[in-house]
């Protein structure tokens, strides 16, 4: 079992109040690790490192390529503890340990690419009126408030960007999942980071989450959870008016068009839904069927998803573990009850397996839902869990009409042989982002983030980077220019 401190301007420290938490492996309920639970007090000492760190310290006037060196060191820092962090996320996450390994591989390959992007970053710019520059200063003390499903690499897709434009950060994991980064905190503390730049407090929404959301020296939250909860997030940072970005809910459409590949697209949609359970924002919890091809799609699925090995996450032969707790399966069983209620088919699943191994965690099976129709609640709200709704389609106005019918907007799919079809179809989806013959696709140069109430910005690319920074103006009068020169070399030409 880890036992695990608040790491606070470089040093490991108990909670002020001497307050510790479980942590427990959803697999069997088995206690994974005791750490501290940080209060308002904590809180308040973390973020005063922050600010001390980037207003006193040397990290906000950094070059590009001194932080590009650091996240490098982080980096590789990684690579020594590869097999500590899948163990970790697979015990503490119910991660399977595929998905365990890709997370912390996929992890390290991202922080590796932001090293470049870091150095690669444009600070200053000429601006398009005369004597004009822009200069893309850091935004200043980032709390970075991260859900459960994907901890590790969501500690790294909020500190990577902030640090790659000078900013300084305080973590806040999901208390359900707080192991991986604690060992993120003792892999930074080997860095020449400066002290105070990261700091880690583990801890409650209601409590070290709130805390962080008014602190009045806070100047950007970026949060990924429930849309539930992002907006509470936005609400109490609007009394500070602080810079907010969100990455909420979804219930994102996975279309298969008549002439797809079936095995293909059935492929693709079962790994766009089942990945992890069904524990991902972008899960494609709306699968699209058309009419024509309704019935013979539908077998395929069923079949292809009797074949998900549901078992131990820490065996390599598991397809899909647990569900993250018992609140989360109790949430999804309810669904399914909804389901059943609003006349929907239950043509898979949906139980929990209440045989051993599976009696003493949080296991359910894929559940698939056929003739779901737009407008009931388990096709508009998120589940979170491996529960697939089927909705048949006549054409492709019917399709993005209710492609489109849903409060989210954070993902799409599209399976299908006509490229030029799929393309245009793509730019009708009010989404932030269309897959085309792939899905759960992530890349840290291509920017995440959803329409409506699925978030508020994005991660990502230039636009993710941007999210990190104030746009400076900064006007040099003609007779001035000369001397200015030296200072903004990089844009004031000869
Ligand atoms: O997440 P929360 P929960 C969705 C999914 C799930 C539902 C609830 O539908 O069923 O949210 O999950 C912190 N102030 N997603 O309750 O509450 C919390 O400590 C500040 C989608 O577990 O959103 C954690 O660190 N912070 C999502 C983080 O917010 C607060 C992934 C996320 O927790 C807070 C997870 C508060 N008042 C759940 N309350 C995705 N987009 O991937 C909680 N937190």
């Amino acid at each position: 079992m880890r036992q695990g401190q608040l790491y606070i301007d470089g040093q490991f420290l108990d909670a002020a109040d001497g307050r510790c938490f479980e942590s427990r492996n959803p697999f069997d309920d088995s206690l994974s690790g005791m750490v501290a639970r940080a209060g308002e007090a904590d809180v308040d000492r973390a973020v005063h490192a922050a600010h001390h760190a980037f207003h006193q310290g040397p990290w906000s006037k950094s070059t590009p390529e001194q932080r590009a060196i650091i996240l490098g060191q982080i980096a590789d820092g990684m690579k020594g503890h590869i097999a500590r962090l899948v163990r970790c996320e697979v015990a503490d996450a119910g991660a399977t340990r595929k998905k365990g390994v890709d997370d912390v591989m996929s992890t390290i390959a991202f922080i590796e690419e932001y090293a470049g992007i870091a150095a690669g970053f444009r600070h200053e710019r000429p601006g398009k009126s005369p004597g004009g520059l822009l200069r893309y200063a850091p935004v200043g003390v980032c709390a970075a408030i991260i859900p459960w499903n994907f901890p590790l690499k969501m500690a790294a897709w909020k500190i990577a960007p902030a640090l790659a434009t000078g900013n300084t950060v305080i973590l806040k994991p999901s208390e359900l999942t707080p192991l991986s980064s604690l060992i993120l905190a003792e892999i930074i503390a080997e860095t020449d980071l400066p002290a105070g730049v990261v700091n880690i407090v583990t801890g409650f929404g209601a409590e070290a989450g709130e805390a962080l959301t008014v602190h009045p020296l806070v100047d950007k939250i970026a949060f990924t959870g429930g849309t539930h909860t992002g907006r509470r997030v936005m609400a109490r940072a609007a009394q500070t008016l602080k810079r907010v970005t969100l990455e909420c809910g979804g219930k994102s459409a996975n279309v298969i068009l008549d002439d797809a590949d079936a095995e293909m697209a059935i492929d693709g949609a079962v790994y766009a839904m089942f990945y992890h359970a069904g524990q991902c924002c972008e899960a494609g919890s709306r699968l699209f069927l058309p009419g024509t091809r309704h019935d013979e799609l539908l077998e395929r699925l069923c079949d292809k998803v009797g074949r998900i090995r549901m078992g131990d996450p820490a065996l390599k032969t598991t397809d899909m573990g647990p569900l993250i707790s018992l609140t989360q399966r109790d949430r999804v069983q309810s669904y399914i009850g909804l389901g059943q209620q609003e006349k929907a088919r239950l043509v898979y699943g949906g139980s929990p397996p209440e045989h051993p191994p599976f009696d003493q965690g949080w296991f359910i099976e894929p559940a698939i839902f056929a003739g779901v129709r737009p407008d009931m609640r388990i096709a508009r709200e998120e589940i979170f869990g491996p529960v697939l709704c089927v909705l048949s389609y006549d054409n492709d106005e019917h399709l993005i009409d209710m492609v489109n019918h849903t409060d989210y907007g954070l993902a799409a799919g599209i399976w299908g042989a006509d490229a030029e079809r799929a393309g245009r179809l793509a730019t009708r989806m009010r989404t932030g982002t269309v897959w085309i013959n792939d899905y759960h696709r992530f890349d840290a140069h291509a920017p995440f983030g959803g329409f409506k109430q699925s978030g508020v910005g994005r991660e990502f690319g230039e636009e993710g980077l941007m999210e990190y920074t104030e746009t400076q103006y900064v006007h040099i009068g003609q007779e001035h220019t000369k001397e200015l020169r030296g200072r903004f070399k990089t844009v004031v030409p000869e």
